[in-house]
């Protein structure tokens, strides 16, 4: 095993304007890593549990790194009474594997169930979201289709004969039951009828497209106010506990959401959320669609405090203090998110299965 090595080529900015009261920075870096080390999976699923995997450097592999930053520092309001300043950031990174060095690409399980659920590989970022995608829900109306392409399916062993035209949709290698009202249906990216390793391909990335924070801080008179932000925009996360609470198996609580799942023509639910099916037998459901990525943007308050300066309210001296302040502070006020899950920022910094939420345990 041996060293990783990366180049980087940096260009910043700094400036300062309005007496200082107004100043920014802008990094723009280039980087290209060598000689990746990598953790490889030894089994063909990727699954990481036990000695599955093995540290080794990938030689001769490149990922290209692109990024840049800007910060801005603003004293808004400075007066006697009252002073406003706020000071904040954005970033933006892209990654993309150049060269694996001839070698294939490489999966990964950063889900709970045996499946893959990651992928590196020439051209997108490492650790990108890689599975199937979802097609749409099966209604009764396409059962008769279905049964219709089983029929020849089954009769042809097990494939389709060459230029048959799929009545309905494709049928699945992953699930040992046919297609009922309200299973989803995968796409079929190579046209050859079924649902395979064939049809996988990078699905969604854990990479956000920009990350940004900003914190105000304020005082007036006695009083100061403090509060700080940050966000991310256009990240998707592997929700792994969508496995067990969102599939109503019965085996634990599930999200509200299972509430729009089909049950029937007369209630079909919100035409995303799949009927009630064990994933042992249906397991449509238990592999990595795009049905179990979501959007990860975030927006949040770390902190707010807020505090009042008692010093001229004391005799300091007399009470033998250098200073007195009281406050309140709440840390993670609040958090606004599309995401389901416990924390938008789950395992956001994973190398190689980034993006991937685990249930608590
Ligand atoms: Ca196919």
């Amino acid at each position: 095993m041996g060293w990783e090595s990366t180049s980087q080529f940096n260009f910043g900015l700094d400036a300062a304007t309005w007496h200082n009261r107004l100043a920014f920075n802008v990094n723009y870096y280039i980087s290209r890593s060598y000689n990746l080390l990598i953790n490889r999976p030894l089994s063909a699923t990727g699954n990481t549990s036990g000695a599955t995997t093995i540290w080794t450097n990938l030689h001769d592999a490149n990922i290209h790194n692109e990024g840049i930053d800007l910060q801005v520092d603003v004293k808004a309001i400075q007066s006697k009474d009252f002073n406003l300043s706020i000071v904040g950031n954005i970033t933006h990174n892209q990654n993309r594997v150049v060269s694996l060095g001839g070698a294939s690409p490489i999966p990964y399980n950063g889900g709970e169930r045996p499946y893959q659920t990651h992928q590196t590989q020439v051209g997108s970022p490492v650790g990108s979201f890689y599975g199937v995608k979802v097609g749409g829900m099966v209604r009764e109306k396409d059962l008769a289709a279905v049964n219709s392409d089983l029929a020849v399916y089954k009769a042809n062993k097990n494939s389709f004969p060459t230029g048959y035209k799929l009545q309905a949709f494709p049928i699945s290698s992953y699930s040992s039951t046919p297609l009922e009202a309200g299973d989803m249906y995968f796409r079929d990216m190579n046209g050859d009828g079924v649902i395979n390793e064939a049809d996988k391909r990078v699905i969604g990335t854990p990479y956000p497209d920009f990350t940004y924070g900003f914190s105000l801080t304020a005082n007036y008179k006695m009083v100061d106010f403090s509060a700080s932000f940050n966000g991310s925009h256009g990240n998707q996360v592997l929700d792994a506990q969508d496995y067990y609470i969102r599939n109503m198996e019965g085996s634990g609580n599930n999200y509200v959401q299972v509430d729009q799942r089909y049950r029937s023509e007369a209630r079909p639910g919100n035409g995303h959320e799949y009927r009630a099916s064990r994933g042992g037998t249906q397991s449509n459901s238990t592999r990595l669609s795009d049905y179990y990525l979501q959007d990860g943007s975030y927006f949040r308050c770390t902190n707010m405090t807020l505090g009042l300066n008692l010093n001229k309210l004391v005799d300091l001296k007399k009470a033998g203090l250098s200073g007195l302040r009281w406050y309140v502070s709440v840390d993670n006020a609040f958090t606004i998110t599309r995401y389901l899950g416990y924390n938008p920022e789950a395992g956001l910094r994973q190398r190689h299965q980034p993006g991937a939420g685990r249930r608590l345990r």
